[in-house]
């Protein structure tokens, strides 16, 4: 299998997480590619036409994206029913958590491009702050939860903590763990793993 990738994709993150979860990395080769929505890569667009990362080939050749499909498909691979259960509450609570951590990162971007990419006289103001909204009510959200957490770690969990570490990476000072002690607490322990101590965003 090959997988389009950036180092600094919270998105790609979860599927290289996943990979090693899953045992699976090994058969997985990384393309870096380099993504900017201001310029789209053209090689990436054969792809996938949504021109993001990440995209991969799967075993039979076609070509999955996005995250949330691909982090799927590894999952059927590797037998299932561990990352995503397979029923039940845990299966829908995995999932909403996913989409929190997609979410808050959804946000969290546009945020980045709009600070990073567009002219500064052209930057709105409001726009920001009601995209940092989404981001602080899903942090909030998550510190609810996170005490009840324990060791489970699922797509969701991995999900939040790849969005937890970008905001580090790209917004360092953002101060997050001081108003989110629980989830500080928890992503100290969880970013030990292997599956995320080895796949640290870097520029
Ligand atoms: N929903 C997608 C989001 C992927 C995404 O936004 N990737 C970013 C990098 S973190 C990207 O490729 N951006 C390039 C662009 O927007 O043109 C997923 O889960 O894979």
């Amino acid at each position: 299998m090959k997988l389009w990738y950036s180092p600094a994709s919270p998105f790609a993150r979860k599927v290289r997480a996943v990979a090693i979860e899953l045992g699976l990395a090994e058969r997985i080769e990384l393309v870096p590619v380099t993504v900017l929505p201001s310029k789209p890569n053209v090689e990436l667009a054969r792809e996938n036409p949504l021109i993001k990362v990440p995209a991969l080939r799967a075993e039979d050749g076609a070509v999955l994206y996005d995250s949330r499909v691909i982090c799927e498909y590894l999952s059927a691979l590797a037998g299932g029913g561990r990352l995503f259960p397979s029923a039940g509450a845990a299966r829908w609570q995995a999932l909403r958590r996913q989409a929190l951590g997609d979410g808050i990162l959804d946000a969290g971007i546009l945020r980045r491009y709009e600070l990073a990419l567009r002219p500064e006289a052209l930057r709105w103001a409001d726009w920001l702050a009601g995209q940092q909204a989404k981001v602080d009510h899903g942090l909030d959200a998550a510190e609810r939860e996170a005490g009840g957490w324990g060791d489970t770690f699922d797509i969701g969990h991995i999900t939040l903590a790849c969005a937890l570490g970008w905001i580090d990476f790209r917004f360092p000072d953002s101060g997050w763990r001081a108003t989110h002690p629980q989830l500080g607490a928890w992503f100290a322990r969880v970013a030990q793993r292997p599956s995320l101590a080895q796949t640290t965003p870097h520029a």
